[in-house]
């Protein structure tokens, strides 16, 4: 008995030392010398066979193997503790003096941004926004507005066709007219219509298939060509800057009567003449007019009881002389060169 104790101790203490690589390892070796079914368990119970002398000396030598191992296994376990550590932490190791990676944020785009501020200017002034479908019906993009089937405005070249009776907008004004339409008895309006627009065009500098409009309308009683001039004249200063003047061209619109054409002073050279307004000294931003009685009529309301103006106006044009780019296309490339400077 007391052999196979020191045999046990050396054995224990060997496998402790040199088989324990790792703390899974120590812990099997725990199991097989201490545990429930282990082998110093196993002496324990054979000493039933002892002799009532025998017993308290064997006893005491189990107990100290038992005390013995304990201590080896938490010297090692320790040991193996630190070790994983040291490698835990070499193998991990984070160099804090790279530079960081650099969150690029976005922004909204040049284009947004003007709609955002000519949408702003028109709300300050008391307008609702409203929006309406890009892919129209024949009615309300050219009858509703007084353009009927044979009128040249409304030539094939001009527009992109999906069916005879529906196309793609070719101006936001359909939207006014659905508003009209929603009201009833010559209930006053005041209005924009923002949105994207699609006319036929080449795609050059100035030109393009799609563009954006806000197009305005106020119908109340006794609005009058005054009102007009005034409202495009304090937008004209809020858009480009107080000392912006506006000037009036007689023009026609089927949807208008009487119509114009509005021009603001040069933003480049307010006025002297230069390369953007090819030494007019004025540039034209803006197509407006009182709204045509049939207009109003088609709509459900009395143009001898309220009368209304309305405007249009190309917001890439604005963003363009807003920021001085000399070519449309700018805004549409999606170029990050270009879009980071805003
Ligand atoms: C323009 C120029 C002049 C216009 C007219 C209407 C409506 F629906 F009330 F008749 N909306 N927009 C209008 C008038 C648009 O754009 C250059």
């Amino acid at each position: 008995m007391e052999k196979k104790i020191k045999d046990l101790r050396e054995r224990a203490g060997d496998a402790i030392k040199n088989s324990a690589s790792n703390l899974k390892e120590l812990d099997e070796i725990r199991v097989k010398f201490l545990g429930k079914k282990g082998e110093l368990t196993g002496l324990l119970r054979g000493m039933s066979q002892l002799t009532a002398e025998e017993r308290p000396i064997i006893g005491k030598l189990v107990n100290e193997a038992r005390a013995e191992i304990e201590q080896l296994i938490a010297e090692k376990n320790s040991e193996l503790k630190a070790a994983e550590l040291k490698e835990k932490l070499a193998s991990e190791k984070i160099d804090v003096t790279l530079p960081g990676r650099r969150v690029h944020e976005g922004h909204l785009h040049p284009l947004t941004l003007t709609l955002n501020r000519v949408k702003e200017i028109f709300v300050s002034m008391g307008y609702t926004v409203e929006e309406g479908p890009e892919v129209e019906t024949d009615y309300y993009n050219f009858e509703a507005l007084n353009l009927p089937k044979d009128h040249p405005a409304r030539d094939m070249q001009d527009s992109f066709y999906i069916t005879e009776e529906i196309l793609l907008r070719t101006q936001t004004s359909p939207v006014q007219a659905r508003t009209m339409e929603r009201h009833k008895n010559n209930e006053p309006i005041r209005m924009i219509a923002p949105g994207r627009v699609y006319r036929r065009d080449d795609y050059d500098a100035s030109h393009s298939p799609m563009f954006t409009q806000v197009e305005g309308l106020v119908i109340d009683k006794g609005i009058s060509f005054a009102d007009l001039k005034g409202t495009l004249e304090d937008f004209s200063k809020k858009i480009f800057g107080e000392k912006t003047k506006i000037r009036l061209r007689p023009s026609f619109f089927p949807f208008t009567e009487p119509s114009a054409e509005v021009d603001v002073s040069c933003v480049m050279c307010h006025g002297e003449g230069c390369k953007v307004c090819q030494g007019t000294g004025w540039l034209e931003i803006l197509g407006a007019g009182m709204v045509h009685p049939d207009v109003l009529k088609m709509s459900g309301y009395d143009p001898s009881k309220v009368s209304g103006f309305a405007f249009g106006m190309g917001i890439e044009r604005i963003a363009m002389l807003s920021y001085g780019l000399d070519d449309m296309r700018l805004l549409y490339d999606n170029d990050v060169r270009f879009l980071k400077q805003f």
